[in-house]
């Protein structure tokens, strides 16, 4: 598949590389790795990176801004993204072809060549081991922006190597990456960095969120909170983990009003599985991470007595 890869982008004059809307650093950091392996190796090329912008990941890297017609016979490759809806920059579909890279469970399998490999902590670990292919086949080198790239995608993902996706091969790559002289505290601190607001709403989630016996916790933010800590709801998502480590924490949910009647509903769980739980209220996901949206506080309280449910048995 590697190999496959690497003929069909020697072949192409240009190649626009695209990742998952609302990226994270993996998104950023395999299409980012990818791009600047491309450029150093291949000059007379054209390389280019889309999608929407991240202001808060911008210093992974940014993006091009590309008119229509630069997409007609270009080769593209997607990365870090499971299915077509998700897709950043639907543009995509002018180009010639389409290469999937990913490391999700290939249930929308998009594209003339696939390479999916559950296994793989990130898709900037499966970049590194593209590279690798690459150095043995034609004498490749890495470059400091594409491993800084990388490596900003393999923390993130594996949550600086903590997550039980971390292997032996993405510690392997990552010593690999970092004899590349970037700074490492340039990484990490953008991506711990939080804004007052959310500071201060992780004081208020963590003062009023309840607590049960039997391991349940539960917050619920309703749009006059979020408007007295000026934050959005995807703000305050982001803060879905501000209680998990508490002693006695099982599975908990995280209750956001929008400013339209709806509410999210973020399910997260250390053994219970509750994307059954999920389902039941128009959502879905992982066994141990799902979301789901209901449309008052009384539905809200159906999903909280069906996650008392799940952990009373579990
Ligand atoms: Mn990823």
């Amino acid at each position: 598949m590697k190999h496959e890869i690497i003929e069909m982008i020697e072949k192409y004059q240009k190649i626009i590389i695209h990742r998952h809307v609302r990226p994270d650093p993996d998104a950023l950091g395999s299409q980012g790795g990818l791009a600047y392996l491309l450029k150093e190796h291949y000059p007379k090329k054209e390389v280019y990176v889309v999608g929407d912008e991240e202001p808060s990941l911008q210093y992974i890297i940014e993006m091009d801004e590309l008119q229509d017609d630069i997409f007609e016979d270009a080769l593209i490759v997607i990365c870090d993204t499971a299915n077509v809806e998700r897709i950043s920059d639907e543009r995509y579909s002018k180009g010639d072809k389409i290469i999937k890279i990913d490391h999700h469970p290939n249930e929308d399998p998009y594209g003339d060549i696939i390479w999916v490999d559950t296994n793989a902590s990130s898709v900037s670990e499966m970049i590194y081991e593209l590279f690798e292919t690459w150095n043995d086949l034609k004498g490749m080198e890495m470059t400091e922006k594409a491993a800084r790239c990388l490596f900003a995608g393999i923390v993130g993902d594996t949550g600086r190597f903590r997550y039980p996706n971390t292997t032996e091969r993405t510690f392997q790559y990552a010593s690999e990456l970092v004899k590349q002289p970037f700074s490492l505290v340039d990484i990490y601190e953008p991506m711990e960095r939080i804004s007052l607001n959310d500071a201060r709403l992780q004081g208020y989630i963590l003062n009023n969120f309840e607590q049960y016996e039997n391991g349940v916790g539960a917050i619920k933010l309703s749009q006059s909170i979020l408007q007295e800590y000026k934050v959005t709801p995807s703000d305050a998502s982001r803060l879905v983990n501000t209680f998990a480590n508490i002693e006695g924490i099982k599975a908990w949910v995280f209750f956001v009003e929008e400013p339209d009647q709806l509410i999210r509903v973020r399910l997260r769980s250390k053994k219970p599985i509750i994307n059954g739980l999920a389902q039941r209220f128009n959502g879905g996901g992982h066994p141990l991470a799902a979301g789901a949206s209901v449309f008052s506080w009384e539905q809200a309280d159906e999903v909280l007595a069906g996650l008392h449910e799940i952990c009373r048995e579990g």
